[in-house]
């Protein structure tokens, strides 16, 4: 990949700028494991929040459970926050204390 900075030149009647534009940063949407929330909850929440398959939320799902967490998605930055929320929101109407937590890559 090349340099992610794109730099042209923008023609005014009697000025020539320079506008530099990049691309928004990603972050990882991360579930961490708990001993509580069920893992069919956790799957339905991958599946919903993430437009994720039945089998692609269970692997998702399946990974946090061994290893302590897992991404379920990849976004700018107002998404990643906005799944995050509506995961914890979801989770916290059912009584689980599913945690799910925003990273810059
Ligand atoms: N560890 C949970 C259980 O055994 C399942 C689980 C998976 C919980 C993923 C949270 O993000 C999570 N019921």
């Amino acid at each position: 990949m090349g340099d992610k900075r794109l730099s042209y030149p923008i023609h005014s009647t009697d000025t020539e700028e320079k506008t530099s534009l990049s691309y928004p940063s990603l972050y990882h949407v991360v579930l961490l494991n708990d001993d509580y929330t069920t893992m069919e909850f956790v799957q339905k929440v991958i599946e919903k929040v993430f437009h994720k398959t039945a089998q692609e939320a269970m692997q998702i799902m399946l990974e946090v459970h061994r290893t302590g967490k897992g991404v379920a998605g990849t976004y700018t930055r107002d998404i990643a926050r906005t799944k995050a929320e509506r995961v914890m929101h979801l989770a916290f109407r059912e009584n689980f204390p599913l945690k799910c937590i925003v990273e810059k890559i």
